[in-house]
């Protein structure tokens, strides 16, 4: 019986990394559907679990749960290489953590989100606005990998796999990556990395805006 409970959207790009790092580490665990559109995170079973009622949510031995994405990442990561044990390359990774979360993800997966769920069209000022503020972000992601195979330092690192969780959909967002050669290039040297997999789902029907029941209606 694995240790560890991945409670899992399939559409979402911050499961989808924990899902790529598990594989990637070759952990077994026990994978919980959880459909934020049919009221899954609603209910106060859930709420014990994950009080924001978001996903993933982690369960690890003697019943606790780890919350965010990017902090399951790094207790997987921990002792393994995909987290450099040197305080400046681990202080690097934190840092494309935070960035992933407070850039990448709104431009990117964000209005992936409510593009393809009917949320927002691409000529709403919302939609004008991210659009503006991922040109930014995916630019300066192409100068820094510009002479660079990886994000931090010399090896593939949960810094990848994060930030590319939210770059890799960025075409879906409406954005044509073949401005960013360097991203195109680093997109490709991440799923070349032993144990890839590519998992992510495209929204079902009942995520359309009003279809279902969720923190977003
Ligand atoms: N910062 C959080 C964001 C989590 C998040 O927004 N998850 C979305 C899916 S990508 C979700 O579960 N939304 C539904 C809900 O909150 O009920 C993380 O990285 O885990």
């Amino acid at each position: 019986m694995p240790d560890l409970r991945l409670y899992d959207y399939t559409a979402s790009a911050n499961c989808y990394k924990v899902r790529l790092l598990l594989a990637q580490l070759g952990r077994s665990y026990e994978r919980i559907p959880v459909d934020i559109f049919d009221g899954d995170t609603l209910t106060d079973e859930y709420r014990r679990i994950n009080p924001f009622r978001s996903t993933p949510v982690l369960g690890i031995a003697d019943d606790r749960y780890l919350l965010e994405s990017n902090a399951i990442l790094v207790y997987l990561a921990d002792s393994t290489p995909f987290l450099p044990s040197a305080a400046v390359e681990r202080s690097e990774v934190v840092r494309w953590l935070i960035y992933e979360q407070t850039d990448v993800m709104p431009a990117t997966g964000g209005l992936r989100f409510r593009l393809q769920t009917g949320r927002l069209s691409p000529d709403h000022p919302d939609a004008a606005r991210r659009k503006n503020a991922g040109h930014e972000v995916l630019g300066f992601l192409d100068d820094h990998l510009a002479d660079r195979d990886v994000l931090v330092g010399t090896g593939y690192s949960i810094a990848d796999i994060a930030v590319y969780g939210y770059v890799h959909v960025a075409d879906e967002a409406g954005y044509e990556l073949d401005r960013w050669p360097a991203i195109q290039s680093w997109l490709r040297h991440v799923a070349e990395q032993p144990g890839y997999i590519h998992d992510l789902q495209p929204y079902p029907p009942n995520a359309r805006a009003g279809a279902g029941r969720s923190i977003y209606d």
